[in-house]
């Protein structure tokens, strides 16, 4: 895979510059005066998701100047080729095949030789006979009782997926199980989830691809102390330890029979996992004809993706809308902001999703990038963030254009509360447009002396998201939106939006520093002289 090193002397790009430039200061007061059609033109529906994008700062001639750019950039043949599971993961050598996890029974993709469907519905179908057992309690503890406390032990894209899919689908949850979620390698973690569980009554799944992270291989050490502190005999890891990954062997090496074993491959990225057997504890949770819901819904979007021309494309279209913002007005970040309390930890999952994708400042060639690469994407949910941060979005000199996601229909009873959920949501997006002149404070009566006060300048880009409800359906074509959205912005830069070496680096330092820190002689430091003042005060003031 090529790209041109030279993404600023394009001629798409340059049209772009000197489109921004008649725009710049054109305002969507101003845009909606002047197009009654603005909102039914710059709309689109996908998967059972709606987007309006008409609050953004464009005209067709910008849609149509972006769509020429990803054109020109590839980005449809990229796309192909990662469907067709090429090795599009250069640094690593690695195809990218999410896509394949939610692919029908009766779909073909081949890499190396081999049809990887297949294998993936045999790893479903264990998945769904597991989750049954668990469900129904024909799966028993160690000592004879049924399991009603789930732990999932694992770190980046093996939790912050399972723990978000389990937060937005609880309405669809098993009541009578419990689910927790250990990541951080501070024991406190550990502790706090299990310190109100039978052991007996508890599963662990660890679920790590590589099996080797220092974090989830500490926590699960610490569930297996715990778990046997109870149960005693070893034989009852079989009965309450299972292992979501790709090392049968480090898994086996631990003490977890492989017949507990959900595998997947290397082609998936950890951040691209939660269809995978990392969801396993999503599957336990809301049982598997809702897990497989959501894969019809991951997989709708898919297909909207592979195939809708790039000016209708859902994802191609947000992909591009980013590029917008971030290159040529500059902004630095994109809010994420979901009405639902459900989805509250849609943001954390995202900003794994978008800043470990699209982190990187070389191209897949290796060379140094031209241009800034992925924003910073970050958000709550709505309306508790219009308490907080929201002021400086509505009246700060920064643009921050923002994503928001609402649902027509309510998952709670208290229905009537909905409505005013909803009016918050449109109220937001319609002052961050329109804001509030001089004037229009004035003809209110306001108080002069707080007109400047007062004064929103409104102009601030949003996305719209509608959905009917959340439901497992809803949420795979909404993390497909975004995993696409990743992938077009990435394909545009041209750099490599499926390895993560500076998450390998940290990973591989904190290795080192350990035995540093718990050496009983003071050890021989060769770090800079901050870290190695840091590690001889942590080592002086370390309690024990
Ligand atoms: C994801 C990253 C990273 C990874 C964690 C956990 O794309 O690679 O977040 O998921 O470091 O890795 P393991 O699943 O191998 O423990």
């Amino acid at each position: 895979m090529t790209v041109d090193a030279t993404l600023t002397a394009m001629a798409e790009w340059e049209a772009l510059e000197a489109h921004y430039g008649s725009l710049e200061d054109q305002s969507l007061r101003n845009l909606f005066a002047g197009d009654p059609g603005r909102a039914e033109r710059f709309a689109v529906e996908a998967a059972g998701l709606f987007l309006d994008y008409s609050k953004n700062r464009i005209t067709g001639e910008t849609v149509r100047l972006l769509s020429a750019l990803a054109r020109a950039r590839g980005v449809e043949a990229r796309r192909d080729a990662m469907f067709a599971g090429e090795k599009i993961n250069v640094s690593e050598g690695r195809a990218v095949l999410h896509v394949a996890l939610r692919a029908p029974r009766d779909w073909k993709i081949v890499v190396d030789g081999e049809d990887v469907i297949p294998e993936v519905h045999a790893v479903l179908d264990r998945m769904a006979a597991f989750s049954d057992q668990v469900r129904s309690g024909a799966w028993k503890g160690h000592s004879g009782k049924r399991i009603r406390n789930v732990v999932n032990i694992g770190i980046g894209g093996s939790h912050l997926g399972p723990e978000m899919a389990y937060r937005a689908l609880h309405a669809f949850s098993d009541r009578s199980l419990t689910f927790r979620f250990v990541a951080n390698v501070d024991g406190a973690a550990f502790t706090e989830a299990t310190q109100d569980l039978d052991p007996h009554e508890t599963l662990f799944i660890i679920a790590s691809k590589t099996f080797t992270t220092l974090e989830t291989m500490a926590n699960a050490a610490a569930a297996r102390r715990w778990a046997l502190a109870a149960l005693v005999d070893e034989k009852a890891i079989a009965r309450h330890f299972v292992a979501l990954s790709t090392n049968g062997e480090a898994v086996e090496k631990f003490g977890i029979d492989t017949d507990n074993m959900f595998g997947f491959w290397d082609w998936v990225g950890g951040r691209y996992s939660m269809d995978s057997a990392i969801g396993l504890s999503t599957m336990i949770a809301v049982g598997p004809d809702n897990f497989r819901a959501m894969l019809a819904g991951f997989h709708a979007m898919d297909e909207h993706f592979r195939t809708a021309p790039i000016e209708r494309n859902m994802p191609m279209l947000m992909g591009l809308l980013a590029i917008w913002y971030n290159n040529f007005f500059g902004a630095e970040t994109i809010g994420v902001m979901p009405y639902s309390a459900n989805l509250a930890r849609f943001p954390a999952y995202l900003q794994q999703m978008q800043m470990e994708s699209n982190g990187k400042h070389v191209d897949v060639e290796g060379r140094h990038v031209e241009v800034q690469t992925g924003a910073v994407y970050w958000g709550e949910p709505g309306t508790d963030a219009q308490h907080s941060f929201y002021q400086l979005i509505h009246q700060g000199t920064k643009l921050i254009p923002v994503d928001m996601i609402g649902f027509c229909a309510p998952l709670s009873p208290i229905a009537e509360q909905h409505d005013l959920l909803m009016a918050n949501l449109f109220a937001q997006a319609e002052a961050l447009a329109f804001g509030k002149t001089a004037e229009e404070l004035a003809a209110e009566g306001s108080d002069p002396k707080q007109t400047p006060f007062r004064v929103c300048e409104g102009n601030r880009p949003t996305n719209m998201i509608l959905a009917d409800r959340l439901t497992p359906h809803t949420l795979g074509a909404l993390v497909a939106l975004y995993e696409h959205s990743a992938f077009t912005q990435g394909a545009i830069w041209g750099i490599d939006s499926f390895d993560q070496w500076g998450v390998e680096l940290g990973k591989v330092l904190a290795k080192r520093i350990v035995p540093e820190l718990t050496a009983a002689a003071e050890p021989a430091l060769a770090h800079d002289g901050s870290t190695n003042g840091l590690i001889r005060r942590y080592r002086r003031l370390r309690a024990r």
